[in-house]
This record gives structure tokens, C-alpha cells and sequence, in this order.
């Protein structure tokens, strides 16, 4: 007889679980949301650098070319890179890189990137190496 009168606790117990799997929690950032939704809490956060990137007004172009020499003291390499059709004819030109793209770097290295012009310097960012020398 003692299992029927715990069965009305079942569904309290239930609904603890389900709050602490993120059921609006009723926090400042949910109160305006319906109740049921899940805790704004327990959301993914988008990932800021890329959104970041992409709303800074900078204009970018894909880039592919080949590194032809790394310049570590002008945290700099020089890249033959392929035409950007409606930008940039072939040429050779030397872009500024974060710290560890120019650790990695390596003169032969055939990379894709995006290109921009940032103040007084043209930048490669998402350097991705596609072949070895
Ligand atoms: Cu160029």
C-alpha cells in the first residue's frame, strides 16, 4: 500500500528534472518568454568572433595562393595569390597575419584565406593550409 500513496509525488519529481534540464527558469532573461520554454540559460551562444567578423563593415575576399616568403619580424607573409575575379589580378603581395598563422607558416605552403585591406595593411584571416610544399 505504501507505493500508492507515493505515486502523486512521481510527477513533482519529474517536473525538478525537467527544470534542471533548462525549462524556463523564470531568470531575468526568461520572464518575458512563455512558460515552457527552454531557460534562455542553457542556449548556445553563437559564436562571437565570426559574427563579430562579419558585421565589422570590412570587406572581404577569398583568397588562394601560395606563400613565397614569411616575414616573422613584419608578422607578414608574401603570397602569390590567384586572381579575385572582379578585385584583384595574380599578383605577389604581402599580407599581415595573427601570430600563430605566421608560426605555422611555411614558405611553399599553397592556402586559402580572406583577404582585406584594414587600415594601412592588407590582412589574410581564416588562413587554412591546402598543401604542403
Ligand atoms: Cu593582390
Amino acid at each position: 500500500m505504501k507505493t500508492i500513496r507515493l505515486l502523486p509525488l512521481l510527477p513533482l519529481a519529474a517536473a525538478a528534472l525537467f527544470a534542471a534540464e533548462g525549462k524556463n527558469c523564470g531568470c531575468d532573461c526568461c520572464k518575458d518568454r512563455p512558460k515552457g520554454t527552454a531557460c534562455c540559460c542553457f542556449e548556445d551562444t553563437p559564436a562571437a568572433p565570426a559574427a563579430a567578423a562579419a558585421n565589422d563593415g570590412i570587406k572581404r575576399h577569398d583568397l588562394r595562393g601560395v606563400v613565397t616568403n614569411v616575414y616573422a619580424d613584419r608578422s607578414a607573409l608574401l603570397v602569390r595569390h590567384e586572381e579575385i575575379p572582379g578585385f584583384m589580378k595574380p599578383m605577389t603581395m604581402l599580407f599581415k597575419v595573427d601570430a600563430a598563422t605566421l608560426q605555422a607558416a611555411r614558405k611553399g605552403q599553397t592556402i586559402t584565406a580572406r583577404m582585406s585591406r584594414q587600415g594601412n595593411d592588407w590582412v589574410l584571416e581564416d588562413v587554412k593550409v591546402v598543401a604542403q610544399p
